[in-house]
């Protein structure tokens, strides 16, 4: 059988037997994934923004009723145990007992904390889903954590648990995930892409750690808006105008900014396929970016792309910025919503262009 084959019959399963929630107008969902909490120590990749991401989701998400999606890779267990991740994280388990305890918790696994649906860590008290669905009518946004799109981990699905029990922890195997690389990561995503496109669902992955808002990265994020608003300008009136002005000159400094800190590569394209681009693919970013975190949020009927960030930390990478924003309280914590539209606008789109 041919990988495509083989990975729409994986997504196909996992659209079939994931748990489902219809989508009103009051509901309110946060969805992060990649948070590859660690033991607190110095290779802990969580630690960096531990203090931002527990700030946002108490203040920003628990506070405000919205339920909470882990869209996997919570835990780092290839390298650590979960008693080791739970005995230093206890304060985040807190907020995610807080969720779980009015029933406002989704958890689905990933490929760096799998193990938890095979229950070789017993010590997690939360249900663990492959995947989850959202229904929005007759449409639906398909959430996994986007590791079952690659074929590498396909042709282990069978063998992973006793692979993971037998062989990879005894041996210290600990890596055999994708690295962070533009070409697996365009591939999985361009894999995922094709799938939601053909079966006219939207879909929502973490996994490649690269924010997407309707298939389009950040750089296509911006072109567009530009494009958008340019569109607009001719003939407004003097006041729209320069609202106008003011918001192409912001997304066009961000744009360059962008653009600068990261070679025009595949990291920076949305070409999935030479027609037309369908916007069914969405990506929560992860939480451990070094210029902040980015989450997904459903609220009002609409889903948005949010990007927050420490405003102390000045950001090796310049392209990840975003703008100021809006501060958060008397906390160094900014907040900017980096793209949003309707869930009906999204949908009636890849209805009509898939
Ligand atoms: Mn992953």
């Amino acid at each position: 059988m041919l990988a495509s084959e083989i990975i729409t019959q994986n997504l196909d399963a996992l659209l079939r037997e994931a748990p489902r929630h219809p989508l009103t107008a009051t509901d309110k969902w946060v969805i992060f994934s990649d948070l590859h909490l660690g033991d607190g120590g110095p290779n802990d990749d969580f630690l960096p923004n531990a203090d931002l991401f527990h700030y946002v989701l108490e203040h920003q998400y628990l506070r405000q009723g919205y339920s909470l999606v882990l869209n996997g890779d919570v835990e780092e267990l290839q390298r650590y145990t979960y008693a080791q991740v739970a005995r230093r994280w206890g304060s985040v388990y807190a907020l995610f007992d807080a969720f779980a305890g009015t029933g406002r918790l989704v958890k689905i696994v990933g490929n760096h904390d799998y193990d938890l649906i095979l229950k070789t860590s017993k010590a997690s008290p939360y249900p663990h889903h492959n995947a989850f669905v959202f229904t929005y009518g007759a449409h639906q946004l398909l959430l996994f954590h986007g590791h079952q799109a690659s074929l590498a981990y396909t042709r282990h699905n069978a063998l992973i648990g006793f692979f993971l029990r037998y062989f990879a922890q005894p041996l210290g195997i600990n890596n055999y995930s994708v690295a962070y690389d533009s070409r697996k990561q365009f591939k999985i995503e361009k894999r995922v892409y094709q799938y939601a496109s053909r079966r006219k669902i939207a879909a929502l992955i973490g996994h490649t750690h690269r924010p997407l808002f309707e298939s389009m990265s950040k750089i296509d994020s911006l072109k567009f808006q530009i494009e958008t608003l340019l569109r607009q300008y001719p003939g407004l009136p003097a006041e729209a105008a320069r609202v106008v002005e003011k918001k192409v000159v912001a997304f066009r400094n961000q744009l360059l900014q962008a653009n600068a800190s990261r070679k025009a590569s595949l990291a920076g394209s949305s070409r999935y396929s030479t027609d037309i681009l369908i916007p069914c693919l969405f990506n929560s970013g992860c939480v451990i970016s070094p210029g902040g975190m980015t989450c997904l949020e459903i609220s009002g009927e609409s889903l948005a792309l949010v990007h927050y960030f420490d405003g102390r930390v000045k950001v090796a990478r310049p392209g990840e910025s975003t703008g100021p924003g809006v501060v958060l309280g008397d906390s160094p914590y900014h907040r900017v919503v980096i793209h949003q539209e309707p869930l009906s606008y999204i949908f009636s789109r890849i209805s009509l262009l898939a």
